[in-house]
């Protein structure tokens, strides 16, 4: 059998643990041949740091993908996760056209907001263009903040139902969307997790584990990687979210202990642990 290969498109935040020094490592380790195409450098992530450096790359990108194409390179599956501009959201419509395999598996992660709020130098015209990649999507991967903005619902912290998160889950199903995998879903305290819903399934399925006292910065990252990773090893939907979920909670725990850690999460320490589940 002919190995997969992967493309994730998002920025290089340099220091941060996030994005592509997140997909690229993780991916790796779930055994994927995975190539990059940076959306933009930054010093650092947005989240917390001040002064960070920003360098759009997104004029580079229609010559890397034309060399890609004269090359006849293909890729089974494209994940992107954080992008720069609404002009980029553009260009990977077309690296989807352009270089996807066939049956490629188009996995979006629209990282654009958290708790609420967008991330720094992000509008809501932006996240609109942005519910428009969801829509000629396979499997979407926002958390609740995130698809609250894509489908004009109102965001909710907690005490919703489970009648608000089928609705918005419906309604990205609605976009295009063939598959939506959200996070942050908590009906209870103490517990939180992903809600899976496809195109033409009757009901959720849900994964739930504990809820720890701090979040990490990056976890939506980490979790859309290794769910990404997972789901190219061949488990489900909801089988790559239990992985990814588990696998993002024991770096959460390996952060917990060191509390001057406050701009990232330590996923390296719980990589032999994926490779452990993913090998079994
Ligand atoms: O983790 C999402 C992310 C990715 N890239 C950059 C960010 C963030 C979140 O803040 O700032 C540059």
């Amino acid at each position: 059998m002919q190995d997969k290969r992967i493309l994730t498109v998002q920025d290089i935040s340099c220091v941060g643990q996030c994005s592509l020094t997140v997909a690229l490592p993780i991916i790796s380790a779930c055994g994927i041949e995975t190539a990059i195409l940076p959306s933009a450098v930054l010093s650092t992530h947005t989240g917390g740091f001040k002064g960070f450096t920003f360098r759009d790359l997104t004029d580079d990108i229609p010559g890397i993908v034309d060399h890609w194409e004269k090359e006849n390179i293909k890729f089974d599956a494209v994940y992107t996760g954080y992008l720069g501009s609404e002009r980029q959201i553009e260009l990977v419509r077309d690296i989807f056209r352009r270089v996807g395999a066939p049956g490629c598996v188009k996995i979006v992660d629209p990282a654009m907001a958290d708790n609420g709020v967008l991330y720094t130098g992000f509008d809501e015209k932006f996240a609109k263009t942005m519910a428009t990649l969801c829509a000629d999507a396979d499997i979407v991967l926002p958390n609740i903040t995130e698809a609250c903005m894509m489908v004009d619902e109102p965001f909710m912290a907690s005490d919703y139902d489970e009648a608000y998160v089928r609705r918005l889950m419906d309604k990205l199903l609605a976009l295009g969307a063939g598959t939506v995998v959200l996070t942050g879903v908590s009906y209870r305290a103490g517990e939180v997790g992903i809600a899976v819903l496809a195109k033409g399934d009757k009901e959720i399925s849900y994964y739930f584990h504990e809820r720890l006292p701090k979040n990490c910065h990056g976890t939506g990252d980490i979790f859309a990687s290794s769910f990404t990773g997972a789901l190219l090893r061949g488990r489900t939907p909801i089988e790559a979210a239990k992985v990814a979920a588990d696998f993002t909670v024991e770096g959460m725990k390996q952060t917990a202990a060191d509390e001057a850690h406050w701009y990232g999460t330590k996923f390296e320490k719980a990589l032999p642990m994926l490779v452990a589940e993913l090998n079994k």
